[in-house]
């Protein structure tokens, strides 16, 4: 993925490929090769990944391309017009590119393939028509063909793995369903403390206590990877429960916490297996539009949520 991530020459200044772009540019700079996958290895210290797998680049690339190329539309906000009804066949998501409640639903459609539109909301000037998708105003919502709306990313990501046909995220099992359920509880401090911090670190406070809290966070963490001797959360391939926790993990180096996981190794063995899953790698978020966007953000200035989007 390091080299993937260098050779990505799609930045914010470059407009967003549509698909014909997309095969001329992977043509052009990717060598074809078959998807493949990384290897996890168990050996007498537990289980570990294999050495980087060569290949899978341009697979990997058209994903992520696709991926942006979805979720690059400019943010509605008031006195925009509601969008129409959702076209039979189709999921709609309210979202917002950088949320990490949106990215976990966005996740779980990513890794289902299943077929759908993104309509970004602009947090800081919502539509006024927003409220009839969700009470409050928040985001992910989710929409059917039937005008049904699901809200809570948690619950929206249940109800796509149950709704749709495919790999089932969550397990079968009741009570390796239930065990997720209570790893999530589990999970409870960990958005608001990775928010937290990124609020002091952008504020100039002192945020020493907040990283050792999130600290004691992840040892739990990496003390449940380490009692059951698995690469992921729910075992040794990826499932629902990896999905629901990696947005805050993608997040910690950019919002300039990444040392929090400095002394749990198998938190970082997990996020190095995660950042091989294809659906984690299609929707990556580029750290300078991220830092970008954070930056306009931090300046209550309305204009952050389409930050590097040319047109
Ligand atoms: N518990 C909700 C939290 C969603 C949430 O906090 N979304 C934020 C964006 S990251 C939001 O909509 N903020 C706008 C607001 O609260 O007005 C979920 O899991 O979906």
């Amino acid at each position: 993925m390091a080299s993937l991530q260098r050779k990505n020459r799609f930045h914010p200044s470059v407009s967003f490929p549509l698909t014909h772009q997309i095969d001329l540019y992977l043509e052009r700079d990717f060598p074809y090769t078959e998807p493949s996958h990384s290897k996890i290895e168990f050996g007498a210290g537990g289980p570990r990944l294999s050495a980087a797998v060569p290949g899978c680049e341009r697979w990997l690339m058209r994903r992520r391309l696709e991926s942006m190329a979805e979720d690059a539309t400019r943010a509605l906000g008031k006195g925009s017009l509601p969008p129409g009804p959702v076209p039979e066949g189709l999921i709609r998501i309210y979202s917002m590119r950088f949320c990490p409640y949106s990215h976990r639903t966005r996740l779980i459609l990513q890794a289902k393939g299943i077929r759908h539109e993104v309509i970004n909301i602009n947090l800081k000037n919502k539509p006024e028509w927003y409220y009839t998708k969700h009470p409050f105003g928040q985001i992910p919502v989710l929409e059917n063909s039937k005008h049904q709306l699901i809200y809570e990313s948690v619950i929206a990501c249940e109800y796509l793995d149950d709704a749709y046909p495919g790999r089932k995220l969550y397990p079968f099992d009741p009570y390796e369903r239930a065990r997720q359920k209570m790893l999530l509880e589990l999970f409870y401090k960990v958005p608001h403390l990775t928010k937290e911090c990124l609020v002091a670190f952008r504020c100039g406070r002192e945020c020493t206590d907040l990283k050792l809290a999130l600290r004691q966070e992840f040892c739990n963490l990496e003390e449940i990877l380490g009692y059951q001797n698995t690469v992921f959360f729910g075992g040794d391939c990826i499932s629902m429960i990896d999905y629901l926790f990696w947005p805050w993990f993608e997040r910690l180096d950019v919002y300039g916490i990444a040392d929090c996981v400095s002394h749990t190794p198998a938190l970082r063995l997990w996020i190095a297996a995660m950042k091989q899953d294809p659906a984690v790698c299609a929707l990556l978020i580029d750290k300078n539009i991220f830092l970008g966007f954070l930056n306009l953000y931090f300046q209550n200035n309305p204009d952050a949520f389409d930050y590097g989007l040319s047109c």
